[in-house]
């Protein structure tokens, strides 16, 4: 049996919470060859720290023989401590009459203690996930306030809406949705978000010959996915927590065993390439191998694609100029 790896887990009492955990000390995120630690993290008020202890008793409940141990804390400090992997669930939440401008500020200095916290205390070769919302200027916020750790361990998910997109992929071309390659979602997690299936293919065969069909990308597939969370919302009165769990899973168990050549969406630092400023972490097609990821380079980028990755790059722009006095 290989040595525990370390996983810090933050919102560890809320939804998301609720359905990732589990599914970490079954071994479904790093194999079932490897035993983890789970080290999370809840805010300190009483309810919180309650229900976090809720779920640490359901955990110890469940017998995983790969849980090799659990730290509840309301301490980053503690929580990040030789952290291997840190999944940055926890966030504030959007509420009634708040502007996205004081949300991101509220975020900002969550991220920006975690980022510290991160930096002082976690594995040099931390993974670092941020799930919790704006993803993408979170992750930015804590990748700068973390200036002694790799730029390039600090991802935002994006594989949600690579996975709900694949889905409505598969429907309207009539293929298995695990047979669809070289899929991707450019930009931010957010409405702007471009899922561009111009280089899919289904064993073999380009999706865009199949479908061919602009009308339907533009104004079907492209809203679809991008008006999902709110579906679900309002089904649900609840937002995506299975399947954001889900695609967290997905996220970390890739960067950690590898695509085997296979293209998914993570949201990653820019290194300049399809006219992305540097930095800006904007979601593209990346293979991973090896615990590291590579970015997919050279795609062609015809006009529709390039005013949509402008939009998206645009929103993304704003949200770290709305934070930048504080970095
Ligand atoms: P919940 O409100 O159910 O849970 C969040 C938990 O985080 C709460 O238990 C809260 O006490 C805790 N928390 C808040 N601030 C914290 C802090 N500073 N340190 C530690 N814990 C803290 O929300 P949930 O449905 O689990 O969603 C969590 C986040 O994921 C939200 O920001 C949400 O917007 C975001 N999402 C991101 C998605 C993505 O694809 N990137 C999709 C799903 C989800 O909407």
């Amino acid at each position: 049996m290989k040595a525990p790896v370390r996983v810090a887990v933050t919102g560890a009492a809320g939804q998301i919470g609720y359905a990732l955990l589990f599914r970490i000390a079954s071994g479904e995120m790093l194999g079932k060859d490897q035993p983890v630690i789970l080290q999370m993290l809840e805010l300190p008020m009483d309810k919180a720290q309650a229900a976090l202890r809720g779920v640490m008793m359901e955990l110890e409940d469940c017998a995983f023989p790969l849980l090799a141990g659990m730290v509840g804390t309301d301490d980053p400090m503690v929580a990040f401590k030789d952290a291997d992997y840190a999944l940055l669930v926890g966030a504030m939440p959007r509420g009634p009459g708040m502007e996205r401008k004081d949300l991101l500020l509220k975020n900002a200095e969550i991220f920006t203690v975690q980022g510290k916290a991160l930096d002082a205390v976690a594995s040099r070769d931390v993974k670092v996930l941020v799930v919790g919302n704006p993803a993408n200027t979170n992750a930015y916020i804590a990748m700068k306030s973390a200036p002694n750790l790799p730029a390039g361990n600090f991802t935002a998910m994006l594989r949600l809406d690579h996975n709900r997109a694949l889905s409505q992929l598969a429907g309207k071309a009539g293929v298995a949705v695990g047979d669809i390659e070289k899929f991707v979602v450019w930009g931010n997690h957010s409405s702007t978000m471009y899922p561009d299936y111009r280089f899919a293919t289904s064993g073999g065969k380009s999706l865009q010959e199949a479908i061919n069909d602009a009308d339907w990308n533009a104004n079907i597939f492209i809203p679809t996915v991008a008006k999902r969370g709110a579906a679900i919302i309002e089904a649900r009165g609840l937002s995506s927590a299975a399947s954001a769990a889900n695609a967290a899973i997905g996220h970390m168990r890739d960067w950690a065993l590898g695509t085997g050549g296979k293209w998914v969406t993570m949201g990653v630092p820019s290194d300049g390439s399809y006219g992305i400023p540097e930095g800006i972490i904007y979601g593209m097609p990346v293979t991973t191998a090896n615990g590291a990821y590579t970015r997919v380079e050279g795609l062609p980028i015809d006009e529709f694609s390039r005013a949509a990755m402008d939009k998206t790059l645009a929103e993304l722009e704003e949200e770290r100029a709305g934070v930048a006095h504080l970095l």
